[in-house]
């Protein structure tokens, strides 16, 4: 039993926290002189992506095809089904952490004209 504390407390401390999103295209704040072609989130580790949603600034839901299953990943892809038309977009995600938790976040960009 006191081995069994003593080794909870030497875990590192990554190891108890979410999953965390590591990087994106396109990035935050940025802004595209052309429209995205692929939507890609790249976390720390496997999570599962349960939703992912695009909204214009008016909050229309723009669709986007996936382009993998619903197996954990530490990547997940999208594409528009359509050429984004200038203007400010949201993306939305939402996901399993590799510790169960559910995470999510979201990330700006623009289109410019
Ligand atoms: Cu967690």
């Amino acid at each position: 039993m006191r081995r069994l504390i003593l080794l909870s407390l030497l875990l590192p401390w990554p190891a108890l926290a979410h999953s965390e999103l590591r990087g994106s295209v396109p990035a935050p704040g940025a802004r595209l002189a052309a429209p995205p072609e692929e939507i890609l989130l790249r976390f720390n580790e496997r999570v599962q992506v349960t939703a992912l949603r695009l909204r214009d600034a008016s909050g229309r839901t723009i669709a986007l095809r996936r382009q993998a299953g619903a197996e954990p990943a530490q990547e997940a892809r999208a594409t528009p089904e359509a050429p984004l038309p200038p203007g400010d977009f949201v993306l939305e995600w939402r996901a399993i952490s590799a510790d169960g938790h559910p995470i999510r976040g979201a990330i700006r960009f623009t289109v410019t004209p």
